[in-house]
């Protein structure tokens, strides 16, 4: 049976992927970890055990391993993609520093685990169309720089120390549930929040601009179906390409209206936010996922928009 330390489950993925894995593995075997002033609350709280987990506190997170006796870690701890921006050494700190510890503490105690990359780990000089999980990687970005080096680390500990390590490069996650916290994708989940509350949305990203992008619910499966692959098959390990869908603004703008026809949305460019963009993939080929762990996504854009509606009503204003 498993037992299960997620680092940083009151974040967007984080706090979805805590509740998915104790559905699967039963609460009392997912150790929610949290850092002071992000406590648990709700179900997250009353749904199984919870323990501060601060990545940058190697001991405190070797002691709740040996408590729990954790055999697997979903490790989270991230600043995202323009927070970082604004935060450089923070970003690595926990990015990096904090994975180094997480690695450590696995190595000693026979853990496996998975740290997400991004598709923030690719660069200006990356083939933007259908980005191959083999290829250039040189983002401009701190965010970037540190997502490379968290799928170097994670294979450099495997093929040195053999930690079971394993990742995905995320695309942008769609959420109804946490709202994301400070990236350059965030302006697809602000959207929805902006049709069912009858607001103009301002977007930040310029029309035409596409990125791929995921609903969490195929996000978290992706993140649990690969933990759970068999690993005689994986060929790659950590930064497996995945994705579900690649649009630009305009093209989520015309979806969400065929359900609010009235809704109205109006371009405000963020330089920062569109630098980014523009320096990551248009779409990506996410074969080698679908190969080694038979990776499938769900939804796709019309069937997300209509799911996003449905529940952000009845979250925000009590009703379909
Ligand atoms: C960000 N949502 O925008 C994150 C993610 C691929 C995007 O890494 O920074």
């Amino acid at each position: 049976m498993k037992n299960i330390l997620v680092i940083g489950s009151t974040g967007q993925i984080g706090s979805e992927l805590t509740t998915e894995l104790r559905k699967r593995y039963g609460g009392e075997h997912v150790v929610a970890g949290y850092i002071p002033g992000a406590e648990p609350k709700g179900e997250l709280a009353e749904g199984g055990p919870s323990a501060i987990a601060d990545v940058t506190n190697g001991e405190q997170m070797a002691a709740i391993v040996r408590e729990y006796q954790i055999d697997t870690i979903y490790n989270l701890a991230a600043l995202l993609s323009v927070v970082a921006e604004q935060k450089p050494r923070l970003a690595w700190k926990i990015g990096i520093d904090g994975l180094w510890n997480v690695l450590e503490v696995a190595r000693e105690n026979q853990c496996a685990v998975f740290t997400p990359s991004s598709i923030g780990s690719f660069g200006p000089n990356t083939p933007h169309e259908l980005t191959p999980q083999d290829t250039i990687q040189r983002p401009k970005t701190i965010y970037g720089v540190s997502k490379v080096c968290t799928e170097l680390l994670s294979d450099y500990y495997y093929t040195k120390y053999g930690v079971d390590t394993r990742s995905v490069r995320f695309p942008g996650l769609i959420s109804y549930v946490t709202p994301p916290g400070g990236g350059t994708t965030d302006y697809a989940v602000d959207i929805f929040y902006a049709a069912v509350r009858g607001e103009k949305f301002v977007c930040p990203i310029a029309k035409g601009t596409r990125m791929d992008m995921m609903y969490m619910p195929d996000g978290l499966r992706a993140a649990i179906e690969l933990m759970e692959a068999n690993p005689d098959k994986l060929i790659h390990r950590n930064g497996f390409n995945v994705t579900a869908m690649s649009f630009p603004p305009e093209k989520i703008y015309a979806e969400i209206r065929k359900r609010v026809p009235d809704f109205k949305m109006v371009y405000e460019v963020d330089p920062l936010k569109q630098s980014i963009a523009e320096s990551w993939p248009d779409s990506l080929d996410d074969s080698a996922a679908r190969e080694e762990w038979g990776w499938r996504p769900n939804f796709g854009l019309a069937t997300m928009t209509r799911d996003m509606l449905e529940k952000l009503s009845i979250k925000l204003l009590g009703k379909q």
